[in-house]
């Protein structure tokens, strides 16, 4: 039997465990990318473990998400960020250089390696054929520190690709398309594997849009063949001795399998709330747009920004809307500056934006109370903008120009206009934006401004519970609902005491004080808890408040993985047991330890109503073993020692 892509490149970086469909492995990571909102924690966790040097092949700190600067507190974790990357021989990525996965796919990513990024969206890098998954900040510093990365052997979804996109119809409906097939949930657990004659078709930047957005239906991670439209893209960054082909054996057996005909794909949206609101951009036409913004790590590459340019070139954007575009990269800025698009947007009258996340994370550009906003991003979770109410489109960038025009909805299939904007053959390489690490960093000193404050750590795991359901939510919760990002949040985010004030505040925004005046709390919840970013301060935050237990239907990847990093019980309940608790019930989960041990139910009995049911924990021994130290922090500490 031939193996996929993905199992080969598992197989080859398996350390510990057996390659077999859902067992638990740990894999060799070559790489990893941190981003400022995650990367403070991930190095100060880094520095608790006690290493002289990262010990991967390759690290790199970027500066992407938050980069207003409004005080001292942003600028001050920039410059502990630049000088841990000194010390630890990490390669760092200025503010301004670009969104952490545009310019890792530029400049550092490599076919057949791994790559684990403290941010949601690494999985971009299986554009190039990398391995790439998203974790949260700890296990990045473990994988830095040379540990392995684990996760249980996945299943593969293959895509199988047919025929050729149509103009005007950006790859980024193909990921709308399995978003519809499959949901936000569809792909947890599972990689999504692209294969068939329509791969050829699709250039590195096209399948880039496309494995960014796997992270929306759940899926470990994308991946793409290694081909000859990866060696063109490699050669162009002046990379091509990086290049090996890659792609899955013949009679590779796939778990599941999709196929998607790009010829007969249409423009899709993902209407506001969830990336899986799916419809045709036919049913919006004609509504009235109030914002436009283009960029994000999805679609900012140089090919989209100047199908936007062309669009926009010799035209006004309507005077109802307005309109920002943020090019992913210097590179891309570079390069739309040298070829003339960048004077086309300026002059279309459209706000040229930074480098950065920027929008995307709620960093400015919140859209006026009831106006349309349309965005070439991948998430548009409620108030995720900064407006709460907000009505957020998910587009591609030829919809995005087109309606920006027009002032509302446009289907770009109906515009009599041909654009062909091929990838460059070369790139304008300049990697001032990046300091390369250095040799001798023993006097580098670590500059920690006052904002920047320690990582608590939880006791270890006791053997009873008996806690208040503090919160109980309902499906889909994503991150973002338990601790947003934004402008006023993210500067916070070295800082776990002030940034646990605003767990769950959009939700609840007496969640902080009732918890911390009950000592400790439980959560409880539906479906798919945790989705979306992989912000351990989602974790942290509400571990720090005295949550000990979440109590849901299932859980997102990465955030379970971050429960459990933090010392959080993360249990699952039957959806028929869902009426057993009410919030602010009073729960009793005793016997824990040996529980645990023995890997049978927990029971919870509920004070509140006297009854009592079981609920799993699904663990393996590891995680066990994490969550009896109280964490992964604690229990790496340990094994360091022994
Ligand atoms: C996001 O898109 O939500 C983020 C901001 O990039 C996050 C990381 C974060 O919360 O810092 C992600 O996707 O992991
Ligand atoms: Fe940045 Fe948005 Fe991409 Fe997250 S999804 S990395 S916030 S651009």
């Amino acid at each position: 039997m031939g193996l996929t892509l993905a199992e080969k490149i598992i197989n080859e970086h398996i350390v510990e465990g057996e390659p077999v469909k859902g067992s638990e492995i740990g894999i060799k990571i070559d790489q990893t990318l941190t981003q400022d909102a995650t990367g403070t924690m991930a190095y100060l966790q880094f520095e608790a473990m006690g290493l002289e040097r990262v010990k991967t092949e390759l690290s790199v700190s970027y500066v992407d998400h938050n980069m207003l600067q409004t005080d001292f507190r942003n600028a001050d974790d920039h410059a502990y960020l630049k000088s841990v990357a000194a010390k630890y021989g990490i390669y760092f990525s200025k503010p301004g250089n670009g969104i952490c996965h545009q310019v890792h796919r530029e400049r550092f990513g490599i076919p057949g390696k791994t790559l684990l990024g403290s941010d949601s969206h690494t999985p971009t890098g299986g554009g190039l054929g990398m391995i790439s998954i998203g974790a949260g900040g700890l296990d990045v510093a473990v994988a830095m520190g040379g540990g392995p990365f684990f996760l249980k052997y996945p299943d593969i979804i293959g895509v199988k690709l047919t025929g050729e996109l149509q103009p005007f119809v950006n790859a980024k409906n193909v990921i709308f398309k399995l978003l519809e097939i499959l949901t936000v949930k569809g792909g947890v657990g599972k990689v999504l594997e692209y294969f068939g004659p329509g791969v050829k078709a699709l250039s590195a930047g096209d399948r880039f849009a496309i494995a960014n957005m796997g992270t929306e239906v759940g899926a470990t991670t994308s991946i793409f063949p290694s081909d000859e439209n990866t060696k063109r893209f490699l050669v162009a960054q002046d990379r091509g001795d990086v290049w090996i082909e890659l792609s899955a054996d013949d009679g590779a057996e796939y778990d599941e399998i999709i196929e998607i005909d790009l010829s007969v794909l249409e423009p899709l949206v993902a209407e506001p709330g969830s990336p899986d609101n799916i419809v045709d951009v036919k049913s919006l036409v004609g509504k009235k747009v109030a914002q436009v913004l283009i960029g994000t790590c999805t679609n900012s590459s140089y090919e989209d920004m100047m199908t936007v340019a062309k669009m926009l070139e010799g035209k006004k954007i309507h005077p109802g809307v307005d309109m920002g575009v943020a090019p992913g990269s210097k590179q891309v800025f570079q390069m739309i500056a040298e070829s003339g698009g960048l004077g086309m947007i300026i002059s279309s009258g459209s706000r040229i934006l930074e480098s950065a996340c920027g929008f995307c994370i709620g960093m400015g550009q919140a859209p006026p109370t009831g106006g349309i906003s349309l965005r070439t991003g991948n998430r548009n979770f409620p108030g995720r903008s900064g407006t709460q109410g907000d009505n957020i489109y998910l587009v591609s960038p030829e919809i995005a120009a087109a309606s920006a025009l027009a002032g509302e909805f446009v289907d770009p299939t109906t515009i009599d206009q041909v654009i062909e904007i091929e990838p460059p053959t070369q790139y304008t390489i300049d990697d001032s934006g990046i300091i390369p690490p250095i040799e001798d960093s023993s006097g580098v000193e670590i500059l920690r401004g006052p904002n920047i404050k320690e990582v608590p750590v939880k006791e270890p795991l006791t053997d009873a519970i008996k806690s208040e359901v503090i919160l109980k939510v309902g499906d889909n919760i994503t991150t973002d609902h338990i601790l947003p990002a934004g402008a006023k949040v993210l500067p916070l985010r070295s800082n776990i005491p002030a940034i646990a004030e605003f767990v769950y505040v959009n939700v609840d925004d007496t969640f902080a004080s009732r918890a911390k005046a009950a000592g400790s709390g439980i959560i409880v919840g539906g479906t798919n808890y945790g989705q979306g970013s992989s912000r351990e301060h989602a974790a942290l935050a509400p571990m720090y408040l005295g949550i000990n237990a979440v109590i849901v239907n299932d859980f997102a990847r990465i955030h379970r993985a971050n429960l459990i990093n933090f010392g959080i019980l993360p249990l699952l309940m039957d959806a028929s047991d869902n009426d057993k608790i009410e919030q602010g019930d009073d729960l009793e989960i005793s016997d824990i330890l040996a529980t645990l041990e023995s890997g049978s139910d927990f029971t919870v009995k509920n004070l509140t109503k006297g009854i009592e049911f079981k609920v799993k924990s699904d663990m393996t021994d590891l995680e066990k073993n994490i969550l009896r130290a109280g964490g992964k922090l604690a229990y790496t500490r340990s094994q360091n020692q022994n």
